[in-house]
């Protein structure tokens, strides 16, 4: 049976995708089930992409394994898309979440409603023996004026759902695989990694 590994440091996504890869035909596992943590990769790339291969043919070149990698942020229009590929790294290295959050809410304390569009955007990268690929998707939404709900992780608690009015941290997991950015990548993935997995 194919190895997956989920090459990901960040619990949420281990969560979030973890769940998602339950029914496939492989064996899935991240970096806790390995001897030892792998060396991270500065993340160098300009777009999800470049970073999403980058980290994928890293964690693939160092343990052999099927790597499935995630580079995902969030675009908000009225910092012309900041933080986007930094997203991460929004305020510096050391800023937690909730110091991101208040970063973010506080350098769009003037902006009205409507300009406080935004959208996640995710790449999910698929790299073994033989395979090279991307599947990128995003969603719609925009930046609520203070965080509300306790599921997800991130940016989820001040992120607007367009359709639903609801913060992604209101969700559950469930609802919100369907509608989020990376549910709508994985099911990109996902159609490729069954059909692979057969052959
Ligand atoms: P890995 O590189 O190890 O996967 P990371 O957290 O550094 O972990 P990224 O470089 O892709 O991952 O950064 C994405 C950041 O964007 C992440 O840290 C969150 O702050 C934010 N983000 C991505 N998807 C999100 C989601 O579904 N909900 C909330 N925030 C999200």
């Amino acid at each position: 049976m194919t190895t997956l590994l989920i090459a990901t440091s960040n619990p949420g996504k281990v969560s979030e995708l973890a769940a998602m890869l339950k029914d496939l035909d492989c064996q899935v596992i991240g970096f806790a089930d390995l001897p030892e943590n792998p060396p991270a990769i500065e993340e160098t790339g300009q777009t999800f992409a470049e970073n999403a291969l980058l980290k994928a043919e890293h964690y693939h070149r160092l343990t052999g394994l099927t790597a499935l990698a995630d580079d995902s942020g969030l675009e908000v229009d009225a910092l012309d898309g900041r933080p986007g590929v930094y997203s991460a790294r929004y305020g510096g290295e050391h800023l937690s979440s909730t110091e991101q959050v208040q970063l973010l809410l506080s350098e769009l304390k003037d902006v009205p409603v409507p300009k406080r569009t935004a959208r996640f955007v995710c790449c999910i990268a698929l790299v073994g023996n033989g395979i090279n690929k991307t599947f990128e998707s995003s969603c719609e939404g925009s930046i609520a004026y203070e965080p509300r709900g306790e599921n997800g992780f991130g940016y989820d608690p001040v992120f607007v759902d367009a359709e639903l009015g609801l913060t992604f941290a209101e969700l559950s997991r469930e609802e919100k695989a369907p509608r989020s950015h990376r549910g709508k990548a994985f099911l990109q993935a996902r159609q490729f990694l069954a059909e692979w997995l057969k052959s």
